[in-house]
C-alpha cells in the first residue's frame, strides 16, 4: 500500500512531469461526432503543452485526427477507451519524492448498473494499468475499490477533500462503511485527514464529484463554487459546504481559507445541441433545457498556467481574476468549454497530471 511504502498523492499545484488526456470520440457524449469537442480539447492540450509533457490516448480509428489536430510536441498513443475522462480512468499517481507509481482503481462509469452513465466500461477500466505500463511505472491493483480521480482532491500535506454524495452512494462501494472507505483512502494516498462535503454541484451526473465544487489552491486554501442566489438549489449546497470547510481544520491543524468562486448563470443545453448527440440504446442522453453542471472550479493547474473553463458568462473574468490572485506565478488561461461541458464534465475531468519524477 502506498502509505506504508512512503508513496503519497501530491497536490496538483506541485511540479508535474506531464498530463494525460483521451481524444473524444463517443457520439452520444459529444455533439456532431465530437468535432467541436476535439477543437476545445486541442486548445486545452496546446495550452498545457507549453509547460509540461502531454500524452493523448486515441483509439485506432481516431489516431489520425488526433495527430493532425495536435501540436508536434504532444505524444499521441493508440489506446482503446469507452469515453474521454482521463481524470477518472487514468491512474492516480503517488510519489515518494523520487519516483512515481500509479493506483489502478476500479472504474464502473460513475455508478455501474445502479446509476452508471454508460455500459460497457471495460476499456476505460483497463486504461490505468496500460498507462502505468506505457510510462514504465509500477501500479497498485485496487480494482476491487471503485473510485474516480474526480472524486478526490489532496493538498499534498495529508488532507483529502471528497463528497459523501459520491463516495457513500450506492453505485460505488455499497458494502463498505464510511470508516472502511476512509481507511482505504488514507492507506492508498498517504492522507491523514479527510474532509467530507455533503454534496457536489447541483445536477452533476457524477454524483457530486469534488473537482467541480471545491479545490485546493495552496496548503490551507480552497476555492468553493458559489452563488448568492438563494432561489438557486445550488445556494443551499454551497452554503452547507462553506459551513463544513470553515469548521474543519486540515491535517496540519490549519483553518482553511475559503475563496468563493462565483458560478456562471445556470447553463442549459439547447435543442440544437441535443440534436447533435446520438442516442444511447435508443434513448437521448440529454433533453433540451437540461441544466449542465457548469463550474469554474473545474480548472487544471499545469506547471506554467491555470487553465480555466469559460462559458461566455459575466463571471468568466471574475473567475480568472480570482485565480490570478491565488496563482501569481502562473499564467491564467481561459478556454471556452461549453463543448466539453456538454459531455458532462470539464477541463479538470479530462486531464490527469503525472507528478514529476527523476
Ligand atoms: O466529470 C467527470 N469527471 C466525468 C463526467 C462523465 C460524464 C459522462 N457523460
Amino acid at each position: 500500500m502506498p502509505a506504508d511504502d512512503g508513496f503519497i498523492m501530491p497536490a496538483e499545484y506541485d511540479r508535474h512531469y506531464g498530463c494525460i488526456l483521451i481524444w473524444p470520440h463517443r457520439r452520444d457524449s459529444w455533439q456532431n461526432g465530437a468535432y467541436a469537442a476535439r477543437k476545445a480539447f486541442a486548445k486545452l492540450i496546446e495550452a498545457i503543452s507549453r509547460s509540461e509533457k502531454v500524452i493523448v490516448c486515441a483509439r485506432y480509428e481516431d489516431y489520425d485526427s488526433a495527430r493532425e489536430m495536435l501540436p508536434e510536441n504532444v505524444r499521441v498513443v493508440e489506446m482503446s477507451s469507452d469515453d474521454s475522462w482521463a481524470r477518472d480512468v487514468a491512474p492516480t499517481f503517488v510519489t515518494n519524492g523520487h519516483d512515481i507509481r500509479g493506483i489502478d482503481w476500479g472504474f464502473n462509469a460513475w455508478g455501474g448498473l445502479y446509476d452508471g452513465l454508460y455500459f460497457p466500461w471495460d476499456k476505460d477500466n483497463r486504461m490505468a494499468r496500460k498507462l502505468c505500463d506505457l510510462l514504465d511505472k509500477d501500479s497498485y491493483d485496487k480494482r476491487s475499490f471503485i473510485l474516480e480521480g474526480g472524486s478526490i482532491h489532496t493538498d499534498g500535506e495529508g488532507t483529502l477533500l471528497t463528497t459523501e454524495e459520491c463516495l457513500l452512494g450506492q453505485g460505488r462501494n455499497p458494502s463498505m462503511t464510511k470508516e472502511e472507505i476512509e481507511e482505504m483512502l488514507c492507506s492508498c494516498l498517504g492522507v491523514k485527514k479527510i474532509i467530507w462535503l455533503k454534496r457536489g454541484i447541483y445536477h452533476d451526473e457524477t454524483n457530486g464529484h469534488i473537482d467541480n465544487i471545491c479545490a485546493f489552491t495552496a496548503p490551507g486554501e480552497v476555492v468553493l463554487a458559489w452563488t448568492d442566489d438563494k432561489s438557486d438549489p445550488q445556494y443551499e449546497i454551497s452554503a452547507e459546504c462553506l459551513d463544513i470547510l470553515e469548521g474543519s481544520p486540515d491535517a496540519r491543524g490549519r483553518k482553511l481559507r475559503v475563496h468563493k468562486m462565483y458560478l456562471p448563470e445556470p447553463v442549459c443545453i439547447t435543442e440544437e445541441e441535443c440534436d447533435g448527440l446520438d442516442n444511447m440504446n435508443g434513448e437521448p442522453t440529454r433533453i433540451p433545457g437540461e441544466r449542465l453542471a457548469a463550474s469554474y472550479v473545474n480548472f487544471y493547474i499545469s506547471n506554467g498556467a491555470v487553465i480555466c473553463p469559460q462559458f461566455g458568462d459575466k463571471n468568466d473574468g471574475r473567475a480568472k481574476e480570482l485565480l490570478a490572485s491565488l496563482f501569481p506565478d502562473r499564467q491564467i488561461i481561459g478556454i471556452p468549454s461549453r463543448d466539453i461541458l456538454i459531455g458532462g464534465g470539464n477541463i479538470h475531468c479530462i486531464t490527469q497530471q503525472i507528478p514529476f519524477f527523476e
